[in-house]
């Protein structure tokens, strides 16, 4: 065995090569891994005992892509094209030997080898438009060779992984071999590779599927109108189609080229950037500086869930969905009957898109315990309430619990905005209390704020950050304050949009300004579908506001076919002359003087009060960094990856521009403009959030 360098290894076995990488932890093709591919390759193609190379990872993958973390960097080292040429180049078969994730430029290799060998756990992709960027290394050109232009568009603009058994049915693997024995297989492989002496076919040179798509732009058309809605405000899904377009219709080299072209546009953008901040920012949220990676946690064999409506339904369903047995409590039959119900009628609305069958539905149904006593809750590990947001509701529900459940069961709340502290006071053992606090729809939305409280023991933080793992969410730690961190901005944002329709705006003119901007809806769509009459008192309505105005002409939102909007049969919005004349007049009721108010202003009033207010949430330690509460606004509330969450954006239009229209607002509009200190000082001292 010869060392080539710290990451690589050339191994002879008989009549065959094996290049061994192992750079933890996912062999990314960093500059020591590219270095060492080159090195190793032209030994093995040196060496006259050598007359096939098989190319294997050691660790968890075969390489998972380039090195993201080199991006925006002096590149050092052969470039990736290098070590591909010197592959694709070798006069000897060379066998890719494919397990866990074969990603990105990762594929892009294995495609310059002659060969792809996996074992059935393997999955390949091209996840690179998740990242903000394209195929960079010739995988737009490659792939549709192989898999056809239909699988290549869909693989490439989705970023999807492609299980072992598919690759290789769509021709992307050659063979599958023994799990656990890649090794010997592709050594195996190589062997009948060379008995059968076949002539060494490159990738790039098969025409054929591109060929058939020539002169057929309605594949391109059709897919793009297809995905129109879910491409919206993206560049990199339309330069990833742009690149499958040349590869039809350009020779080899030259589709190389507008790869390579379209690929630069998208590095050199802040799409990309942001896109690449929110890989990492995702991962660092896991990381809680007091709280080490080797923290003991508890085990959750049983979950309780107090309360079966949507929240508690839907909470219900992770833990369901994680196979973990859940009992759910109601107080009365037939709220626990309802509650109930909905989470059958949802698990088969999803076996109906054949994405779960009949049987995976009765297994999650098994895992779950209708019941009506707290008591039942009594050998639960974790129990979390999902009861209604009142303080003395669920200061009575804690006083319950800590008589009912077991010694050392994390108590949880699913509070919105009380205070977690509050709460635990009721309780014996605040050191056991943690807010859990789901997005609704909780069994989609994939943030989940954890409240640590001033007593919640480090062993219970831990155990609430790996099981939101467990069951598929973006845990992100947050602090007790009124509605934590993603409300807690969301509420400057509501304000501000209030204000802005009695100054001169209407609804539709805020919603049609953030939704442009990439958010899924505006504020006031997203009040009608929520129900303006959430929290609204009939008995108690004194038209102190256009939603309580609205709510007294029965005007509740989508659910009752009109609310700041009004809707068809198939909830298509419409603004409405109703809802403008009570604007109106509700404005002249108050001496509002209304004028003209340009998109620029409607955004600037709505988003930068939520950059300071983020900067409040940093300065009190409410959230432990900038990067935590830009992934609770991309995996609580929709905002776009593509501008990386509210405190990157606010650094992208420039913290000196921030603080100087807060300032002109203030001196307008008041104190809810009132810079932060943080914010004051990071510009003095021309500094980012990273630094706060
Ligand atoms: N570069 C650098 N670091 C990476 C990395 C990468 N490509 N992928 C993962 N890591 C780090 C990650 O930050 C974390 O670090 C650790 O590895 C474990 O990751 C030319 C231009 C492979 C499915 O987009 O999808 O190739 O936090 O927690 O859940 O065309 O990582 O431990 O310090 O995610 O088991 C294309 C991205 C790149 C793949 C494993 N490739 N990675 O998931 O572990 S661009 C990708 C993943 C490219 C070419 C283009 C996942 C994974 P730390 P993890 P995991």
């Amino acid at each position: 065995m010869a060392a080539i360098n710290a990451v690589t290894d050339l191994t002879v076995e008989g009549d065959i090569g094996v290049v061994t990488l192992n750079s933890p932890p996912v062999n990314a093709l960093s500059a020591q891994v590219r270095e060492g591919l080159k090195a190793a390759f032209e030994a093995a193609i040196a060496d006259p005992a050598v007359q096939a190379i098989v190319l294997i990872c050691d660790g968890k993958t075969f390489i998972a892509g380039a090195d993201i973390s080199e991006f925006g960097k002096a590149m050092t080292g052969p470039s990736l094209q290098d070590v591909q040429n010197t592959i694709e180049n070798s006069p000897k078969p060379v066998i890719a030997a494919i397990h866990g994730t074969a990603l990105g430029g990762g594929l892009e290799v294995a495609l310059v080898a002659h060969y792809r060998v996996a074992v059935p756990s393997a999955k390949a992709g091209l996840p690179e438009v998740n990242i903000g960027l394209l195929p960079g290394a010739g995988g737009t050109q490659r792939l549709p060779r192989i898999v056809g232009v239909e699988k290549a568009l869909e693989m490439v603009t989705s970023g999807q992984h492609v299980p072992a058994k598919a690759a290789l049915a769509m021709g992307l693997f050659d063979s599958l071999v023994e799990e656990g024995a890649l090794r010997d297989g592709a050594i195996a492989f190589a062997r009948v590779v060379l008995a059968e002496d076949k002539p060494l076919a490159k990738v790039r040179d098969l025409n054929a599927k591109v060929e058939a798509a020539r002169g057929k732009p309605e594949i391109f058309a059709e897919f793009r109108a297809a995905n129109a809605k879910k491409f919206r405000g993206f560049l990199a899904p339309e330069n990833n189609i742009k690149c499958i377009e040349a590869a039809v219709n350009l020779p080899f080299d030259e589709g190389l080229k507008e790869e390579r072209r379209l690929f630069v546009e998208l590095m050199s953008g802040s799409q990309s950037a942001a896109q690449r901040y929110v890989f990492f920012a995702e991962r660092q949220a896991a990381k809680i500086p007091d709280v080490p990676d080797d923290t003991p946690t508890l085990p959750i064999k049983k979950v309780g869930v107090i309360g079966a409506g949507t929240m508690g339904g839907g909470i219900s369903m992770n833990f369901l969905n994680a196979g973990i047995p859940v009992t759910i409590v109601e107080m009365k039959q037939e709220n626990l009957d309802r509650g109930v119900g909905v989470i059958r009628k949802n698990y088969e609305n999803t076996a109906k898109k054949g994405r779960l069958t009949q049987d995976d539905v009765e297994k999650r149904m098994g895992l779950l315990t209708p019941s009506m006593h707290l008591e039942d809750l009594a050998d639960c590990d974790l129990i979390i309430e999902a009861v209604f947001e009142l303080m003395e509701i669920k200061k009575d529900v804690f006083g319950k619990l800590d008589t009912i459940a077991k010694p050392g069961a994390i108590l949880a709340t699913n509070t919105s905005y009380l205070n977690v502290d509050e709460i635990a006071a009721c309780t014996q053992r605040p050191e056991n209390v943690i807010g859990l606090h789901f997005f609704s729809p909780a069994n989609v939305m994939r943030l989940l704020e954890i409240v640590r409280g001033e007593k919640t023991d480090k062993s219970v933080v831990a155990t609430a950050m790996k099981l939101s793992k467990t069951i598929g969410k973006v845990g992100v730690l947050v602090g007790v304050c009124f509605g934590f961190v993603g409300n807690r901005m969301l509420a400057q944002r509501q304000r501000e949009a209030q204000k802005l329709i009695l100054e001169g705006a209407m609804p539709w003119d805020v919603d049609r300004v953030l939704y442009d901007f990439g958010l899924p809806m505006g504020p006031f769509a997203m009040s009608d579908l929520a129900g303006l009459d959430i929290g609204w008192d009939p008995a108690k309505t004194s038209s102190s506001t256009v939603r309580e105005v609205l709510c007294e002409m029965d005007r509740r939102g989508q659910k009752n076919g009109r609310g700041f909007y009004d809707y068809d049969e198939k909830r298509n919005a419409k603004p409405s002359a109703d809802v403008e004349k009570v604007i109106l007049d509700f404005a002249e009721q108050r001496q509002i003087q209304r004028r003209e108010i340009s998109d620029e202003e409607i955004l600037e009033r709505c988003l930068y009060p939520m950059v300071n207010e983020g900067a409040k949430i940093l300065e009190e330690g409410k959230a432990i960094r900038a990067s935590d509460i830009d992934i609770v606004w991309i995996n609580g509330y929709g905002w776009p990856v593509y501008r990386g969450g509210p405190m990157f954006w606010g650094e992208l239009v420039g913290l000196d521009k921030v603080l100087a229209r807060m300032k002109e607002f203030q001196a307008l509009h008041g104190d809810d403009f009132k810079p932060s200190a943080l914010l004051e000082r990071l510009v003095a001292e021309g500094k980012g959030f990273k630094d706060a």
